[in-house]
């Protein structure tokens, strides 16, 4: 099954929490079929806080959505991420933006990440590895989202 991701930090040395996020993701989630470039990013929600690193990927996995979330808080709490404040500043944040297809409400879980098209720093990064890529609600492609979101938070390629 084919997963896409979000790593997300804005606490400490970004650059290596990313690149450590995705090597444990590659462990225990799945295999990294594609990597977006990491992006600098305006904090989104709440201002008063430093710019985040972010990053998008697409693993192929043999997980289910949920043993994915599991997944993804086990790395994130293996990271040292403590409780926050709702969109406040952390080590790490890895969210799931898509899976396949599905759509997905339970308390635990939404997918497609609920935020996913008011997000220029989730949107930007997976343009560049999913253009064409349906969202499975909007059913309109990443890009013509992207195109018509009004969001104009800053988010700048580093690496
Ligand atoms: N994550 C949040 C809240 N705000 N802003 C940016 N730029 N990047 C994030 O990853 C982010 C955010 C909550 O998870
Ligand atoms: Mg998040
Ligand atoms: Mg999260």
């Amino acid at each position: 099954m084919k997963a896409y991701l979000q790593t997300g930090t804005n606490i400490g040395d970004r650059t290596a929490q990313l690149e450590e996020a995705a090597r444990k993701i590659s462990i225990s989630m799945g295999n990294i079929e594609a990597i977006s470039k990491l992006y600098e990013t305006e904090p989104w929600g709440l201002k008063n806080q430093p710019y985040f690193y972010n990053q998008v990927l697409l693993i192929e996995t043999t997980l289910s959505p949920i043993a994915l979330l599991r997944a993804a808080k086990l790395i994130e709490q293996e990271m040292g991420r403590v409780n926050t404040e709702k969109w406040g500043r952390r080590v790490i944040d890895i969210d799931i933006l898509l899976y396949e297809d599905q759509i997905i409400e339970t308390e635990e879980l939404t997918i497609p990440h609920p935020m996913l098209h008011k997000r220029n720093f989730c949107l930007i990064p997976l343009l560049e590895i999913a253009p064409e890529l349906e969202h499975p609600v909007l059913k309109e492609t990443i890009e013509d989202i992207y195109w018509a979101s009004s969001d104009d938070l800053e988010v700048i390629v580093v690496a």
